[in-house]
């Protein structure tokens, strides 16, 4: 069984997978290409297109990373073959820790008093029951659920959102375009950690945005495609006063690496972490992909991407 793995640390992946295929060899995509080819499997997280190009044997794409849209988007993708990505793998916990420092920002008006100290303003700011501050999550894959279950826990009321309908313990669950605007009126942070796909550009566009209660934030671990931008901006105000939302906790962007002309690294209500949020934990990630290939070997069903949903 041959295995070519693309990823920053490709290294640390050919050598725990070695040692847990030990008939297997692993190479990675460093390897010469007359080695990579009549390869079983791809472990791969954004290779590049010429990777999946010149593969003409695969069993199965395992994607390092929840996120499928950029292997959906490489033009060379082989489209008969399997793709299995990574589901939570460690990432659900990182995921929540992040939202949840997120939203006890906002909830206990941290963003305020960043604001205040340099003024030297001494004002505190009333703290509100949680029970009377819900919090929206836009998703609810294996991530959004982890995110859901920890706010739940940590005393906030959870409406969640997906496309189609889902039930979970605890979590109001909303479903479809009515079920969206239901949230948005009611929730005072909004959570989106959706996929990238065509259904879901824009989801926040400027009428949703609007649909937030006033003095309402966003955080944003999933996609930058999933808010329009320029809307959110315009919904923050100019910066000098709060606009129709009080701020933002955004991870991700349209552009990545955020151009450092864009004016939200400059917004006073907006924080900018450069895709952080939720590294994929090493260990975690190297047992998935080990089950799966046991499980592509031994034609096990396994929970394959649909490529036409996009995750
Ligand atoms: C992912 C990511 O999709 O890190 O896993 O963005």
């Amino acid at each position: 069984m041959k295995i070519v793995v693309h990823t920053d640390q490709a290294e640390q992946w050919q050598t725990a997978l070695s040692e847990a295929l030990p008939d297997a060899t692993v190479l990675t995509s460093a390897a010469p290409a007359k080695e990579r080819q009549g390869a079983d499997y791809l472990a791969v997280w954004k290779a590049p297109g010429h990777l999946l190009a010149e593969q003409t044997a695969l069993k199965g794409i395992i994607n390092l990373g929840a996120g499928v849209d950029h292997l959906l988007a490489t033009p060379e993708r082989p489209k008969d073959v399997p793709i299995v990505k990574l589901r939570d793998a460690g990432m659900g916990e990182l995921m929540a820790d992040y939202v949840l420092y997120g939203v006890l920002h906002f909830y206990r008006s941290l963003d305020h008093y960043r604001l205040q100290q340099p003024d030297a303003q001494w004002q505190p700011h009333e703290v509100v029951e949680k029970s009377q501050w819900p919090v929206g999550v836009l998703g609810l894959g294996a991530i959004g659920r982890a995110v859901a279950s920890a706010l739940y826990q940590a005393g906030f009321p959870v409406l969640g959102w997906s496309r189609s309908p889902k039930e979970l313990r605890d979590i109001r669950c909303l479903h479809g375009d009515a079920g969206l605007d239901e949230l948005l009126g009611q929730v005072q942070c909004v959570v989106t950690i959706l996929p990238d796909t065509a259904a879901t550009r824009h989801i926040l566009d400027a009428e949703r945005l609007a649909r937030l209660p006033q003095g309402a934030s966003v955080i944003n671990p999933g996609r930058g495609s999933l808010i329009d931008e320029a809307a959110l901006l315009e919904a923050l105000g100019d910066g000098s006063a709060p606009g129709h939302l009080r701020g933002a906790l955004l991870d991700v962007f349209e552009r990545e690496p955020l151009p450092t002309e864009s004016p939200l690294w400059r917004h006073p209500r907006v924080i900018i972490t450069p895709h952080m949020a939720a590294p994929t934990p090493l260990a975690d990630a190297i047992d998935q992909v080990i089950s799966y290939v046991h499980a592509f070997e031994a034609n096990e069903a396994l929970e394959t991407v649909n490529p036409d949903e996009g995750y």
